[in-house]
């Protein structure tokens, strides 16, 4: 009687992964897979990925653009002023795994519908309560002021997180600029509107409910915060579409939707503004949104993340989530007597 080993001796049965050169699939098909096998690094590893998991890996890059946006090598010069411990998330899964609904809410939407997005011509206006309203342009963005290189933490509010070396310049700078009027108490900050180039703007599924333009804001003592900063690149180029091309906030002690890409106006106000996911979720989201272990979300807990791109391939490591997410150092101060609890 033939048993299951006199069966497997010599007949190999094909496994699914087992790409062979005269497979009936288109030959584009063909190379991408092998190519992403490949840029994986999987090689001869990929044989012990279960099918399922190739299989969605494949499925998300089945529709990835022929065009690439083409991003460019940044010169700095400051140095890095916040050194952290932390090992950097490599630079595809930062430019894969993304938040972005304006063009889409699955993670790598904004990888697959963003790489045609227009950055140039891009205008920049800073207004409201300044000595001096700035409208500046694409060029400005990566010359007026002196580019360092950050790195930070970044966590968002779903328990998942990375580590990012971003390229840019202190909020605080850009501030100073245009002169902040004595009766300054906030700043807000807008995402371009433009259903067009955004297709979750045009289709309120696609774009997770959100009522756009995305707005976000700050305090006028969290923006003048050093920490505060405003990148224009990431891993010494500038930035790709799906992080928030071509200028993007980063509040790194707070939940990441603070940090509202792709901006296009700043106003510095008298009153505390409205913000996209406050509004959308008041109870779930507040305008603080400080990172904080203590205070679960309504439907997790914020205690721990998962740090994207540590662990193994295709698992990532949990890690304790630290309070202000680890710059208690730089900002506790501006929290005091303010009960977390409630201004979350
Ligand atoms: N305009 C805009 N900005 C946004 C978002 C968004 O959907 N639209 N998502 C936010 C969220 S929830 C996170 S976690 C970060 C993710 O930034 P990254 O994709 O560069 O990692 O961007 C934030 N900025
Ligand atoms: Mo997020």
């Amino acid at each position: 009687m033939a048993d299951k080993n006199t069966f497997s001796k010599g007949i190999k049965r094909r496994k699914p992964w087992d790409v062979v050169d005269n497979q009936v699939t288109p030959e584009s098909v063909f190379n991408d897979r092998r190519n992403i096998v490949k840029a994986l690094g999987l090689g001869a590893l990929g044989a012990s990925i279960p099918g399922y998991v190739q299989a969605g890996l494949f499925d998300s890059f089945a529709s990835k653009p022929k065009q690439e946006f083409a991003t460019r090598t940044l010169q700095y010069s400051q140095p890095q002023q916040f050194i952290l411990p932390d090992t950097l998330t490599p630079e595809d899964k930062i430019t894969r795994h993304n938040n972005f609904y304006e063009f889409g809410t699955s993670k790598q939407d904004p990888f697959e519908n963003a790489q045609q997005f227009k950055v140039d011509p891009w205008t920049l206006k800073i207004e409201g309560l300044v000595d001096t309203p700035l409208t500046l342009d694409l060029n400005d963005l990566t010359t007026r002021f002196a580019l360092e290189e950050r790195s930070y933490r970044l966590r968002c509010v779903e328990a998942w997180s990375m580590v990012v070396p971003w390229v840019g310049f202190s909020l605080a700078s850009l501030l100073k600029q245009a002169g902040i009027q004595s009766a300054a108490t906030h700043v807000a900050f807008e995402t371009l509107f433009d259903p067009q180039q955004m297709p979750g703007q045009k289709n309120r599924l696609m774009g997770g409910g959100i009522h756009y333009p995305y707005v976000e804001g700050l305090t006028l003592a969290e923006a003048m915060n050093p920490l505060s900063f405003m990148a224009v690149g990431l891993y010494g180029k500038t930035l790709p579409p799906q992080n928030g091309a071509p200028i993007r906030l980063v509040v790194p002690w707070k939940y990441g939707f603070k940090s509202i890409k792709s901006i296009v106006r700043m106003r510095v106000m008298d009153k505390q503004p409205p913000t996209s996911w406050n509004q959308l979720a008041p109870h779930e989201y507040g305008f603080y949104a400080n990172v904080n272990p203590q205070v679960d979300h309504p439907r997790w807990s914020q205690a721990s993340e998962r740090s994207i791109g540590e662990g193994g391939l295709f698992s990532s490591k949990r890690v304790p989530t630290q309070m202000f997410n680890g710059y208690g150092d730089f900002v506790a101060d501006l929290y005091k007597g303010l009960d977390l609890r409630k201004y979350y």
